[in-house]
C-alpha cells in the first residue's frame, strides 16, 4: 500500500481545500456555485466511481472516499488485476461532440479525487501501482505536471472552450483507464 502514499496525499490536500468544515468528517455540501455554472456549458462529462468509503479510507486513509459507492477496495484491486480496467471508474460519455466556439465540462460525482487532464496521448498517472495493473507503464507527460488546483475533489468541476478544431484527448492522471475524446467541430 506504500505507493499509493503520493496520491493520498494529493487526495488529503484537495479534500481540505474543498471541505469549508475542515473536520474531514462531515458530508461535502452539494456543490452550489462550480457546478451550477456548468448549467451554461453545451456538453458535460461526468467523472464517477464506486468507492465503498469503509474499505478505500482503511487502506488508503481517512478522508480518500467521501461518498457511499458500492465497490470495495479488494474488490477494485482484484478487477484491476484481473481485467485491467473497472467500468465503474469512468468518464459518462467517454465521447462528446461540440462546435467551436461551444463550451464543455466535466464535474466530478464520484466519492474520491479524479483528474480531468488533456493529453496528447493517452498514458499512465501519478500512482504506479494502479499503471501497472491497467497496463498503462508509460507516464502521459502532462500527468507528470500536475499542479494541486489539477486534481479534482468530489464536487469538482473543470471547464474549457477550445479555441481550435479537432480532437482533445481526457484522462484521469490517477486512474488512468478513465478516459474521454472531445471533437471539436470546426464551422
Ligand atoms: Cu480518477
Amino acid at each position: 500500500m506504500r505507493r499509493f502514499t503520493p496520491i493520498i496525499a494529493a487526495a488529503a490536500i484537495a479534500a481540505i481545500q474543498v471541505a469549508c468544515s475542515g473536520t474531514g468528517s462531515e458530508p461535502l455540501a452539494p456543490p452550489t456555485g462550480p457546478a451550477a455554472s456548468l448549467t451554461g456549458d453545451a456538453r458535460r462529462i461526468e467523472i464517477r466511481d464506486q468507492c465503498d468509503p469503509a474499505t478505500f479510507n482503511a487502506a488508503l486513509g481517512a478522508g480518500t472516499c467521501t461518498r457511499q459507492g458500492s465497490v470495495t477496495f479488494a474488490r477494485f484491486i482484484d478487477r484491476l488485476t484481473r481485467t485491467r480496467t473497472i467500468n465503474d471508474w469512468k468518464f459518462a460519455p467517454n465521447a462528446i461532440d461540440i462546435q467551436l466556439g461551444q463550451s464543455f465540462g466535466a464535474v466530478n460525482r464520484g466519492g474520491e479525487v479524479h483528474t480531468f487532464t488533456e493529453v496528447e496521448e493517452f498514458g499512465g498517472g501519478v500512482v504506479p501501482l494502479l499503471n501497472h495493473l491497467s497496463g498503462n507503464e508509460h507516464v502521459a507527460p502532462e500527468c507528470a505536471a500536475l499542479k494541486p488546483e489539477d486534481f479534482l475533489a468530489p464536487g469538482g468541476t473543470f471547464h474549457d472552450t477550445p479555441d481550435a478544431a479537432g480532437t482533445e484527448k481526457y484522462q484521469c492522471c490517477i486512474h488512468p483507464w478513465m478516459r474521454a475524446t472531445v471533437t471539436i467541430h470546426g464551422a
